[in-house]
């Protein structure tokens, strides 16, 4: 039987959607994505399109592979003994690849958490699936409370206060009282209102929180993204929104993707491509904030995610009835404070 060791690394875990690297792998992507069931022809192509339209790929694993090296290198700093890792839900390397990979490395203590920062049970659900199922499969005692959402976290609100006042900058000094801020994230299917969901809940909490750091009085909410699955889903989308807004007299639009962490199709086609042309078409000026992908405050806003995930874990909405067990405090630990 295995023993668990002192001086073994903790394992921090960082969980992405996932993406195809080339055309041919589209097809078994979405249909991962669709829980097995094989998406229609024409859907795949369809699909296939938007990647093309962004260059072929999108940098959804590189960005999230750097990310997780720049994190155990913050993590290491004055010797902590950490090894942060990078898995991925619908696409290689898988979760439980990588969960297979962090237990020959010997790691039993885990902080394991999804680089999306809100909840709901749809989407962190198949995060917290991914790793049950590998650590029922192999057997292996990790140590592994599961990281909640982190859409509350200070850093993160001040991080995402600092890319709307970057993103305002795009706009002429004259005109920047005057821009509509759009905060969006992916739609979900409606349904998930009936289970009480605290998504929305959770989304429009943070787009006031940043609102508030900025001082913006004009800000809206809307989702984007939405998947064409024959039922409905939370709305307004982003793109329709534009032609309200357009009705209101608004012209100047700032969008802030806050539901995502990097670069990646639902960024790089939705906004850059889709909401562009309807912008464009509507004759309004729409820029877009950064995403955080791999900056120095967004390495920060991770490190205090792990410490706080280590110091005191709090119970992850969509499995209220889990007991959440906190790895034992240990040296390793400590250096995460400056
Ligand atoms: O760059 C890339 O290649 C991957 C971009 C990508 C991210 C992403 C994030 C989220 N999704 C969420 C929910 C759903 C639900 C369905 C769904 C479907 C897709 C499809 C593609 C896709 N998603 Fe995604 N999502 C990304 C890509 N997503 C491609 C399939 C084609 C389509 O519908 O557009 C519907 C599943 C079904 O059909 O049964 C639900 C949520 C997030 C944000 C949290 C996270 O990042 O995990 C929620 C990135």
């Amino acid at each position: 039987m295995e023993t668990m060791q002192d001086d073994a690394p903790v394992g921090v875990l960082l969980m992405a959607y996932g993406t195809p690297e080339t055309p041919d792998e589209v097809e078994p992507y979405f249909t991962h994505i669709r829980g097995g069931r094989t998406p229609s022809p024409e859907a795949v192509e369809h699909l296939k399109e938007r990647y093309r339209l962004v260059g072929g790929k999108t940098p959804l694993l590189e960005i999230t592979n750097e990310v997780a090296s720049r994190l155990q290198e913050r993590l290491r700093e004055n010797g902590g003994n950490f090894n942060v890792y990078a898995g991925m839900k619908h696409w290689h390397p898988y979760i439980g690849d990588v969960m297979e990979k962090m237990a020959v490395d010997g790691v039993h203590r885990v902080v394991a958490f999804a680089l999306a920062p809100h909840c709901s049970r749809i989407s962190l659900g198949g995060y917290r699936k991914a790793i049950d199922d590998a650590q029922g499969k192999l057997g292996h005692p990790f140590d592994l409370p599961f990281a909640k959402c982190w859409h509350h976290n200070a850093l993160w609100r001040d991080m995402m206060a600092t890319l709307v006042r970057e993103g305002l900058q795009q706009f002429p000094e004259e005109a920047r009282g005057g821009v509509m801020v759009i905060f969006s994230a992916h739609s979900l299917p409606e349904r998930i209102r009936t289970w009480d969901d605290p998504y929305e809940r959770q989304l429009l909490e943070s787009s006031a929180a940043v609102a508030e750091r900025v001082g913006l009085k004009n800000w809206h909410f809307a989702f984007q993204s939405a998947g064409n699955t024959g039922e409905p889903w939370l709305g307004p989308d982003i793109v329709d929104y534009l032609d309200t807004l357009h009705g209101e007299g608004v012209r100047d639009v700032l969008s802030v993707p806050l539901g995502f962490v990097s670069d990646h199709l639902e960024i790089l086609f939705d906004i850059d491509i889709e909401a562009q042309e309807k912008a464009k078409q509507l004759g309004m000026r729409l820029y877009r904030t950064q995403m955080p992908n791999v900056r120095p405050d967004f390495v920060e806003v991770l490190a205090s995610v792990v410490q706080e995930q280590l110091e005191a874990p709090v119970p992850c909405w969509c499995y209220p009835n889990l007991v959440q067990v906190a790895p034992s405090r240990s040296a390793a630990l400590q250096v995460l404070k400056k």
